[in-house]
């Protein structure tokens, strides 16, 4: 694939994203990456990797999730190393810099009812720092009915940090780090909530602290694959939480220590680097 150049992202897409905490890239991924990333996907689902599991209770559908593809698969590292992304990475982050933190898939088949609860993703990564963010990447046409992410605007800037839920309510029940989360479901009308319905070559960036939901997939016939992929800038350091995910290997990091290692590499700028990729 021809090396497409990443276009600048506008003041207003910069500004969107300072001030709400997300906003959305409409055509910003040419639909050859989307041809690439349902082929890596497609391989994901039938190889998942150490981490990769489906939720339980999904009716006659299925959540899939997965992790750290990049490690494995050659269309994921290609999105790193020759992708537009890490380059919107760091223009949003307004940082010199972006370090990949980790790519997910969250694939709700149709007639899949498991919402993804309210959450802040800060909480569960292994990074602090402002310089945080995520673009969440849908590769089919994203509705409300198939579960399109739902957001509250501004509440990266509320000083506050939720506890984790578990996308499995029974994961993190022990949490006690943080705050616990608010109702959002039982008292919606107290916030203002937004919504994108998306094409795929669309992605949405969101900073960690962003509150967000997503409906389960309602629809009979619409699949809802979708990929994220976090970065952090210049200002972000490992840490270790108490609970939540872990990274797929221990990477050799002290709480603390700046990115740019093996499992952490920088992403852009490009020029000279080597990402490693495992088998
Ligand atoms: O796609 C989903 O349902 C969840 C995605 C999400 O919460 C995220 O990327 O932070």
């Amino acid at each position: 694939m021809a090396f497409a150049p990443a276009r600048k992202l506008t003041d207003e897409e910069i500004r969107t994203y300072r001030d709400d905490g997300v906003v959305c890239l409409r055509n910003a991924l040419a639909p050859e990456w989307i041809e690439l990333l349902k082929e890596g996907l497609d391989r994901t689902l039938a190889e998942p990797g150490p981490q990769g599991k489906a939720y339980p209770d999904m009716g006659s559908g299925r959540f899939g999730y997965d992790t750290f593809m990049w490690t494995r698969q050659e269309p994921f590292r290609r999105i790193q190393t020759e992708s537009p992304i890490p380059s919107y990475a760091a223009q949003i982050m307004e940082s010199s810099k972006a370090f990949l933190m980790v790519d997910l898939a969250f694939v709700k088949e149709p007639n899949t009812p498991n919402p993804t609860p309210w959450h802040q993703d800060q909480p569960y990564g292994w990074y602090n720092g402002w310089q945080v963010c995520s673009f969440w990447t849908p590769l089919d046409p994203v509705t409300i009915e198939s579960g399109a992410l739902e957001w509250i605007p501004g509440s990266h800037r509320w000083n506050r940090w939720f506890r984790p839920a578990g996308f499995d309510p029974a994961q993190y029940q022990d949490a006690d780090e943080f705050e616990p989360m608010p109702d959002i479901e039982a008292t919606r009308s107290q916030y203002k909530i937004i919504h994108y319905d998306m094409q795929p070559g669309d992605i949405l960036a969101h900073q960690l602290l962003t509150l967000h939901y997503a409906p389960g997939n309602s629809t009979a016939d619409r699949r809802r694959r979708a990929l994220a992929f976090r970065y952090a800038g210049d200002d972000a350091v490992y840490t270790l939480r108490k609970t939540g995910p872990k990274p797929i290997r221990e990477p050799g990091l002290a709480p603390g220590d700046k990115f740019g290692c093996e499992l952490f590499p920088q992403v852009w700028p490009r020029e000279g680097l080597q990402i490693p990729f495992h088998h």
